[in-house]
């Protein structure tokens, strides 16, 4: 079996992709790659790690030339707040920086994951059940780079035959790694409030109702788009994927059955919200059900026991944990 390559492997997702796919293919056969130093032992020392700066094609060249990459999973991309703040990285790390990978992708004969997001579709998109194939007129920069990932994703599938495969990440919840600059991720930081202080002051409004996927199902659904048999893929940039949907308020109901007194404020962030607005409520994921037997495994209580559990068992939250939750 050739080797695998994880761009953005410090990441929220990608610490814990590549933890995955070294259980499952073996330690050597993952190439952990980022900008930055990984501060996770078990990231750092349980396989190859490389610096990897995906906007020097020159030095993915050279990455591709020392190791037999097969399989590339690109996740060095920037999230859509901090997008908004700073439109011209944005632009350059999530479309050129893609733009470099699938050129070594196709020079070296890889297939490649591209991860997409609800953040591809727009105020014109039907907001409910939205269909796999659809409007997409995203109004925010990072909508524009993940539909132009998709477009040209797809274009290198049927113009040099790479078998590029993506899915349409909805909010993702981890306890691993925190989001950075993401619009999804208060629910990611309610939990650790939670924990902490038994309260949490939300940036978005209390009915905001967005797609949301628990970190174990959205690392099962890259393997297994990306083991799929080839033939059964109708679709391949990118399949609606989702795992549950619910707003701030439903959030922090369900946190309350296991914190009775868990209290949730608001401070709304225009900019934000205004990015939420635009995004789907809930997605339709039947293509991916049908292609490729996608199957979510978490609901909201099951996510919200498991956050819960696994962060008051996290050695950098002791303590305070044990005063929020009574133990
Ligand atoms: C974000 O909020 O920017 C991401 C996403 C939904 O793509 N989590």
């Amino acid at each position: 079996m050739k080797q695998i390559l994880v761009t953005g492997a410090v990441g929220q997702i990608g610490s814990e992709l590549v933890s995955a796919l070294r259980k499952r293919y073996g330690k050597d056969k993952v190439i952990a790659t980022d900008i930055r130093m990984p501060t996770d032992i078990e990231l750092r020392d349980s396989g190859p790690f490389e610096f990897l700066d995906v906007l020097d094609p020159h030095h993915i060249t050279r990455v591709m030339q020392i190791y037999d990459i097969g399989t590339v999973y690109h996740l060095a991309a920037v999230l859509s707040a901090i997008g908004e703040s700073r439109p011209n990285v944005a632009w350059q790390i999530n479309v050129n920086g893609l733009y470099n990978i699938l050129e070594a992708a196709r020079q070296y004969h890889c297939a490649l994951f591209f991860p997409s997001s609800i953040g591809a579709f727009g105020e014109s998109t039907p907001k409910d059940n939205t269909p796999q194939d659809t409007i997409q007129r995203p109004s925010t920069i990072y909508g524009v780079t993940k539909l132009t990932g998709e477009l040209i994703c797809d274009y290198y599938c049927k113009r040099f035959g790479l078998d590029s495969r993506g899915l349409r990440f909805p909010g993702l919840i981890s306890y691993e790694t925190e989001p950075g600059g993401g619009t999804t991720d208060y629910a990611v930081s309610i939990f650790y409030e939670a924990i902490k202080h038994n309260k949490y002051t939300c940036y978005l409004q209390p009915e905001t109702r967005l797609d949301m996927m628990y970190m174990p199902d959205a690392i099962r659904a890259m393997i297994e788009l990306m083991e799929a048999d080839a033939d059964q893929l109708v679709h391949r940039n990118a399949f609606n994927v989702t795992g549950m949907n619910f707003t701030p308020e439903e959030l922090a109901a369900a946190i309350r059955t296991h914190q009775p007194e868990f209290e949730i404020g608001y401070d709304v962030d225009p900019v934000r919200q205004a990015i939420a607005d635009s995004w789907p409520n809930s997605m339709d994921d039947s293509a991916a059900r049908t292609e490729w037997g996608w199957k979510p495994q978490y609901d909201l209580a099951a996510m919200t026991a498991d956050m819960l559990d696994k962060l008051a068992k996290k050695p950098t939250l002791d303590g305070q944990a044990n005063v929020a939750r009574g133990r």
